[in-house]
């Protein structure tokens, strides 16, 4: 259903911040279903830069009228700042969200953001930029109809929702592309559509990962994963942070801490952990250094102004830097990890690539530097223009280079920087967080408006990064943070322990039952990411996706959907006494309360500190049992319990995705599609196969039904 024709003209805020050369000379062109590219003028489409979002170049299906559209971008030119400015006015009861990465609430309405990379350690609630640049709008109308609104260019940019949409950016015009949809589900899917989507990650990556800054020796690295296994705390994967570097030399090894980082893996292997190593972008500006000597060779840095490769400090000390921009440089760096990943290297974490440069107020390399961009994606240009696409330009090398070593496994890459459309390549977190209960809280919100920007591979350092924090804070971040896409605890250097075990018997407690519920939940969220990758929906979803028209949904951040049929309500205050505000009944039936029984004792029990899950009405969630990570018991896909909540007319549907978890049969249909249907009928619930697609053998499996709500 489009909304009738509402042609906004002349946006209110503009006036007052002195508006020039103001006109509609607007160009409309229908690029999707639903979506419309707009530029200033004919003049601007001429010129238009490449897209980094995009997907791909999207063919005009032909100039649209302005006069058949619902939401039009006015653009003007801010006097004081030059910057293009395009503004789209909202209805009144037009909830915002998206915008990225942003501290504070889900809710962005009244908020100001901008898009700019920044290395921000430590951050607070009023950071207007953070790691990744989003420039992108989520609107959701008071009648439940949404749009979204992307401005296309790599510049800095702001984002201003204190009155509208107003984007004002640097660099000259960009165009706008707006995506109208009868939701905001269907809003997703075409950004889904234009700037792609996630890949498949392997199974392992879905698990929980154990990172700190840093585990060193290789001895502690094994002592913390024997103390998983120990415990039966279920775990996939740990992290090995920068230490492991012969003096933060990327792509090299401390000879006395990690004398034999294959032998370290393969230890790591026998016990069920996949790994992850650190690789940064500054380079150790050093004669002799493999790296620096074949960059050289290469002519792989970014140059200043004045035409000299440019040097800046990092970890290392003295580093040049990489011109991902630019094919060739992309090749070399891609051929770097052949060596690397030939230690049994799994996955590949890529931090500091804002870039992030210490000893300069910018905490950045000056825009004024020059990067060999390729034609294609725009030609050579300053670094203002490529700054925000730099960490994207790294993962996508190393994604690359990671694939070119191992064609037959899944990449998994993290990035703390990156651009939307980034999704393509790597997985993100929400960089240095604290440990405290605002970033607890906040957490949240900052993981949808993620998901709600294109990025649905997200999570936080579950504990928080910087500062101690205690116990009672941790396991109540662990109870929710098990059911981020991205489950991962992390520390800073110097911070006390923060395994699960950590802080006692009780913490360690909750975190167990959090991260089995994680394991039990495994078939469910793994055909969520499916999902994802198939069609770009988030994993996690604000709680108003279950009903869009509800306004008292619209503000809630206290808890979250898990796909579309779970709700997690999560206790974000030391008190746990914030109460949130629940979807409503469908059609009389409300949504109802689950737990899994206690993995030991086989009892239902209740723990505070974990968040309440539900489940919707006329929805089917498929669990397993307990693994202590991806492989553990091959045949535990025999074993499914399927818990089911009949709607108001008896019935309830699930689907269920399953494959290898690593590798790429699944592409040439090694997978199998599992839809089930139940049915009360005179008081028996019966569950049947409806349909299956795939090639894979079904297992002959004991399912067991869990009825709930009833
Ligand atoms: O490599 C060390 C840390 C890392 O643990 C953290 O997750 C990154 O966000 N890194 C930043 C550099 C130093 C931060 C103080």
């Amino acid at each position: 259903m489009k909304k009738p024709l509402c042609l906004q003209i002349l946006v209110i805020a503009s006036l007052s911040f002195g508006v020039v050369g103001q006109a509609l000379g607007q160009v409309a062109q229908v690029i999707g279903d639903g979506i419309v590219r707009f530029d200033r003028s004919h003049e601007a489409r001429e010129v238009r830069k490449p897209s980094f979002a995009l997907v791909q170049e999207f063919e005009s299906y032909g100039d649209v009228g302005l006069n058949s559209l619902t939401e039009v971008p006015v653009y003007s030119t801010d006097a004081k700042t030059g910057r293009t400015v395009a503004s789209i006015s909202i209805e009144l009861g037009t909830s915002l969200y998206g915008t990225g990465e942003c501290a504070g609430p889900l809710l962005r309405n009244g908020f100001v953001t901008e898009t700019w990379n920044l290395d921000a350690f430590g951050y607070g609630l009023d950071a207007e930029n953070l790691y990744t640049s989003h420039p992108w709008v989520l609107a959701v109308r008071a009648d439940g109809t949404a749009f979204g609104v992307l401005a296309d260019t790599t510049y800095r940019c702001q984002i201003d929702l204190r009155d509208g949409i107003t984007f004002r950016a640097e660099g000259g015009d960009f165009p706008v592309i707006v995506i109208d949809g009868d939701s905001p589900q269907e809003v997703m899917l075409g950004l889904g559509k234009l700037t792609g989507t996630i890949a498949m990650p392997p199974k392992w990556a879905v698990g929980y990962h154990q990172c700190r800054y840093s585990y060193n020796p290789d001895s502690r690295v094994k002592e913390v994963v024997q103390e998983f296994r120990d415990r039966k705390l279920p775990a996939d994967v740990i992290w090995m942070d920068i230490d492991y570097m012969d003096e933060y030399r990327v792509f090299t090894f401390d000879k006395e801490q990690f004398p034999d980082p294959k032998g370290l893996n393969r230890w790591l292997d026998s016990k069920g952990f996949s790994n992850v190593w650190m690789i940064d972008p500054g380079v150790k500006d050093e004669d002799g250094y493999f790296v620096s000597d074949s960059g050289d060779e290469h002519d792989a840095w970014v140059r200043d102004k004045d035409g000299n490769v440019y040097n800046g400090e990092v970890w290392p000390g003295v580093c040049v830097f990489p011109d991902y921009l630019n094919k060739d440089v992309r090749n070399w760096w891609a051929g770097l990890y052949e060596d690397f990943m030939a230690n049994e290297i799994d996955g590949v974490w890529n931090d500091m690539n804002e870039p992030a440069v210490f000893n300069v107020e910018t905490k950045t390399m000056p825009e004024t530097n020059v990067h060999r961009a390729d034609p294609e994606l725009g030609g050579t240009d300053t670094h203002d223009r490529y700054h925000n696409v730099y960490g994207m330009q790294m993962i996508r090398a190393t994604r690359e280079g990671v694939m070119a070593t191992n064609p037959d496994k899944r990449p998994f890459v993290l990035s703390r920087a990156n651009f939307i459309g980034g999704q393509r390549y790597g997985a993100t977190w929400t960089g240095d967080n604290s440990a405290n209960w605002a970033h607890l809280d906040m957490s949240i919100p900052m993981s949808l408006n993620l998901s709600l920007s294109g990025q649905p591979f997200v999570g936080p350092d579950i504990g928080g990064f910087a500062y101690n924090g205690d116990g009672e804070l941790f396991q109540r971040w662990m109870g929710f943070g098990t059911l981020f896409p991205f489950s991962r605890g992390h520390t800073a250097k110097g911070n006390i322990d923060k395994e699960p075990w950590s802080f006692g018997a009780e913490v360690e407690a909750t975190s167990r039952r959090g991260l089995e519920r994680r394991y039990r939940l495994m078939p469910y969220i793994y055909t969520l990411f499916k999902e994802s990758a198939d069609t770009g929906m988030p994993i996690v979803r604000p709680t108003f996706f279950a009903d869009p028209a509800d306004p008292a949904l619209r503000s809630e951040d206290d808890s979250f959907l898990l796909g579309a049929d779970m709700l997690v309500v999560t206790k974000a205050t030391p008190e746990g006494d914030r109460v949130s505000v629940m979807p409503g009944a469908v059609d009389g039936v409300e949504w109802a309360e689950f737990d899994f029984p206690d993995f030991e004792s086989g009892r239902d029990s209740k723990d505070a500190n974990l968040p309440d899950l539900f489940i919707r009405p006329g929805a089917i969630i498929a669990t397993a049992p307990v693994t202590q990570y991806f492989g553990d018991r091959p045949d535990s896909r025999d074993e499914l319990t399927l818990i089911v909540h009949l709607d108001a007319n008896g019935e309830a549907f699930g689907t269920l995705y399953e494959d290898e978890g690593e590798g790429f049969g699944y592409m040439l249909g090694e997978y199998l599609v599992t839809n089930f249907k139940a049915t009360n009928k005179n008081g028996k619930v019966t569950v049947e196969v409806v349909s299956q697609e795939g090639k894979l053998e079904m297992p002959g499996r004991e399912i067991r039904v869990k009825v709930v709500g009833s």
